[in-house]
């Protein structure tokens, strides 16, 4: 996601490195820039407006700071003006109401509210809850069969009663659920092409019903602005808690999540970023923000990590780190690891300085660069494996010769094999400056739950 919007970015930012300081003429020219990027990314033109303007205001006429160049400077401030227009602070759902607390999730067909269910109750499981689904779509044929087996391929409780009408439905799945002591009912409501009364009044009078902890509005962030003029309309008739922008994955110009919330005040809570049960991401406006400004977003990827990463293997390779021993064998291994968090292209978007177009490279050649990475180190001895320093030209000539590669590509894997291992050790330097004690370097915390 987020693409185009990030590159014209930072091209307007890479024209800005060059300058001594942010002056009236060279913030006009990257503001127009800005500007353009934003509405062509689908940004509301009234957001895009008021975001640089805003940004306009703290970028004139400011003084150079020592050691930072014009283009970082506009990078600072247009980043803390995303996070802004993002909402600033994570949203949490409200599930604090006496349990079970129903969740109804609100939205136009096809927006994803019954795949959101499905990953919801994945997400509110590893949060230690219990969740309960409720097909409350009596509408469309195979409406509940959908969520029945979605709930049932990941092993989520579901209720499976007569099809009458919807709030009856509703209110009897929240007995349901009560019976079988779930803390948290989600409740599948049907979709329509089209805003309509009949849809809001049916709404309604489920929210009346129930008592909704909270109510979701699944929007698809493919449709763009017509994202946020949905979510307008919902917003006046019927009202909800927050916002959950599905298919994020895809091609999304990204829009429609920078605009909604300027536009309805009301907080994105998750994205969804693909059709599968766990992608479904809590929504944090500064790591979008880094995101979208191609800043890397270390933090999403730990917590990916988290999931893949076991402890003990964390701290070995925290010590590792701090006792500078991290070696190409371990290289190797992380690799592997790195492999297991997701498609490469995707982990490698989430760290920083890593270039688009490597990111299309990797995207074009399928992990095939991963496999040369392995039969390269696969070629060397444990020795060179240990020290790599040890590695001039006549070794680099038979590994490249072993593993059906190039010279070049082993100097290449050699460099970014250096280049990652100061990268680490710089990460796990700074989170020990923050006061965590032994085991508080990123990579130790990878393993922790
Ligand atoms: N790529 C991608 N596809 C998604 C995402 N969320 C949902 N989908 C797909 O979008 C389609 C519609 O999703 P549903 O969950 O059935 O949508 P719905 O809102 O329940 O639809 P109705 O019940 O007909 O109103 C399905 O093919 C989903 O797999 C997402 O985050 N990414
Ligand atoms: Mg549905």
């Amino acid at each position: 996601m987020f693409e185009d919007l990030s590159s014209r970015l930072e091209g307007v930012f890479r024209s800005l490195r060059g300058r001594g300081l942010l002056t009236e003429e060279n913030v006009r020219d990257s503001l127009r820039e800005i500007r353009r990027a934003l509405l062509e990314a689908d940004v509301h033109y009234k957001v895009a407006k008021g975001l640089v303007s805003r940004i306009e205001a703290r970028a004139v006429g400011r003084e150079a700071l020592k050691g930072v160049n014009p283009g970082q400077q506009m990078v600072k401030i247009v980043h803390e003006e995303l996070v802004e227009l993002l909402g600033g602070a994570v949203a949490r759902p409200n599930l604090a109401g006496t349990p079970p607390v129903p969740v109804m999730l609100v939205g136009l067909q096809g927006s994803g509210k019954t795949t959101t269910a499905a990953k919801l109750g994945n997400w509110l499981k590893k949060q230690g809850r219990r969740p309960y689904l409720v097909p409350a779509d009596p509408y469309r044929p195979a409406a509940r069969d959908q969520l029945v087996k979605l709930a049932k391929a990941n092993g989520h409780d579901v209720y499976e009663g007569p099809e009458e009408d919807a709030v009856e439905i509703c209110r009897r799945g929240l007995k349901s659920a009560v019976r079988r002591a779930a803390d948290v009912v989600l409740l599948d409501t049907a979709g329509r092409l089209h805003i309509d009364e009949e849809l809001m009044a049916e709404l309604s009078a489920i929210r009346s019903a129930v008592k909704p902890g909270e109510v979701l509005l699944v929007v698809d962030g493919m449709i763009g602005q017509d994202a946020v003029n949905v979510a307008e309309r919902f917003s006046e008739e019927l009202g909800f808690d927050g916002v959950v922008l599905t298919k994020m994955d895809g091609d999304a110009r990204g829009g429609a999540a920078l605009s909604i919330r300027q536009v309805t005040g009301i907080p994105i809570k998750f994205v969804g970023v693909g059709e599968s049960a766990d992608a479904l991401e809590p929504f944090h406006p500064d790591r979008m923000a880094s995101r979208i400004l191609n800043m890397g977003d270390v933090l999403t990827l730990v917590e990916r990590a988290q999931e893949t990463v076991k402890q003990e293997e964390a701290e070995e390779l925290a010590a590792k780190l701090r006792k500078n021993e991290f070696d190409l064998s371990d290289f190797r291994a992380h690799l592997g690891k790195l492999r297991k968090m997701g498609p490469l292209s995707q982990v490698l978007a989430l760290l920083p300085g890593v270039p688009k177009d490597a990111l299309t490279e990797v995207e074009k050649d399928g992990g095939r660069s991963v496999r040369r990475v392995e039969a390269i180190i696969g070629s060397m001895t444990p020795a060179e494996r240990a020290k790599p320093s040890i590695l001039n030209g006549s070794r680099r000539k038979r590994i490249a010769r072993g593993s059906g590669t190039s010279v070049q590509e082993v100097n290449q894997l050699l460099k970014q094999f250096n280049e990652m291992r100061g990268m680490m050790r710089q990460m796990s330097k700074r989170s020990k400056r923050g006061g965590k004690g032994k085991r508080g370097g990123p990579l130790a915390r990878l393993g922790r739950r």
